[in-house]
């Protein structure tokens, strides 16, 4: 079998469980990230990229436990085909491994889980399979920003693809114009703090929040905490795994298969 029939055929197994798009770039390709990926798997040699897609209505519906159901499910999915792709490749002898879409990440300072082992935009890009938008995000053709990102480490010497030539997103800045606390400012941007205060709104900062108003606040702030809205939210993200809490960007970005909302 040829390399590129070998990679079509990594390809087919991550598009049968449950990827949308998938690119290959080379380890040497991603000069960032080739420490990480040589601790994680020595002699590491290509990268399958993975999307998959959200359902676009549950992100722009307006309710944010649909938008985290839709998140947890296409999260669910790119995480689904890295681990089959990685199996499969595998059972040929070559040793790979499924690399986590977001959680779990490296949580020790200095990243404190703010930086993936694989940044999935830039592997995505250098993959072929969009470009970056104006939000910092990867815009794909197929689903414009509305994609989860996954892949898999693997020692096979993969088939890479090229970059695209064009770009993907219009500049339209509706990305931008959509962001509630303004985190974004264009070409890629971003105030991650602000981002993440609004995204994690009930997530870890909120936890944090509670663990420390046990230790300073008066009986009666406290109580209102613990019997809060907050707690519950936090709770539920607990249950579900998911603690997203805003979607905008992602969901106004008009390069997609579906008319802007
Ligand atoms: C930490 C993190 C965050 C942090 C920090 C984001 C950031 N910009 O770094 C916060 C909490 C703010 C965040 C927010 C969001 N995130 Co987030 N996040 C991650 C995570 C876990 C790690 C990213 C990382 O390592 N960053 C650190 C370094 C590498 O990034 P950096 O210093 O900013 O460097 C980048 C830029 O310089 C840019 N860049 C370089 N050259 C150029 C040139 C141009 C022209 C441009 C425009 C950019 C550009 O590329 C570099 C690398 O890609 C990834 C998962 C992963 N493993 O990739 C998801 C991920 C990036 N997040 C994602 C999403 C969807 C979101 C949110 C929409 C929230 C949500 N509802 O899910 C927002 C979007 C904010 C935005 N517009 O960027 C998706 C993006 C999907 C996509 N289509 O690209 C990812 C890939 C998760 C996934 N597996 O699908 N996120
Ligand atoms: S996820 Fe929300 S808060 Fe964060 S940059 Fe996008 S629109 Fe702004
Ligand atoms: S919303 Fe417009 S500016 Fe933002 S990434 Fe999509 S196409 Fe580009």
């Amino acid at each position: 079998m040829t390399e590129k029939e070998f990679t079509q055929q990594a390809k087919q197994a991550a598009l049968n469980h449950g990827a949308d798009l998938v690119g290959v770039v080379r380890v040497e390709d991603l000069p960032e990230h080739s420490e990480r990926i040589d601790r994680m798997m020595p002699g590491a040699r290509s990268v399958l990229v993975i999307a998959s897609a959200h359902s676009l209505g549950s992100l722009r519906s307006g309710a944010n436990e649909l938008a985290q159901f839709d998140t947890s499910y296409a999260y669910n999915e790119c995480t689904r085909a890295a681990h089959a792709t990685a199996r499969v490749l595998e059972s040929r002898g070559f040793p790979s491994a499924g690399v986590p879409a977001f959680i779990p990440l490296d949580m020790d300072e200095p990243g404190k889980g703010m930086r993936g082992e694989i940044c999935w935009r830039r592997a995505g890009v250098r993959a072929g399979l969009g470009s970056y938008g104006e939000s910092g995000a990867l815009v794909t053709r197929e689903y414009g920003q509305a994609v989860r990102l996954s892949g898999v480490v693997t020692t096979a010497g993969l088939s890479p693809d090229a970059p695209l030539k064009e770009e993907v997103c219009d500049h339209c800045m509706r990305c931008v114009e959509a962001c509630p606390v303004n985190a974004l400012s264009g070409q890629g941007k971003i105030n991650k703090k602000l981002c993440g205060n609004q995204i994690f709104k009930f997530g870890f900062r909120y936890f944090q929040k509670v663990m420390e108003g046990m230790l300073d606040k008066p009986t009666e702030e406290l109580q209102a905490i613990v019997r809060g809205h907050g707690l519950r939210e936090v709770w539920q993200t607990f249950m579900t795994g998911n603690y997203y809490y805003c979607f905008e960007c992602q969901s106004q970005c008009p390069a997609t298969r579906l008319p802007a909302g």
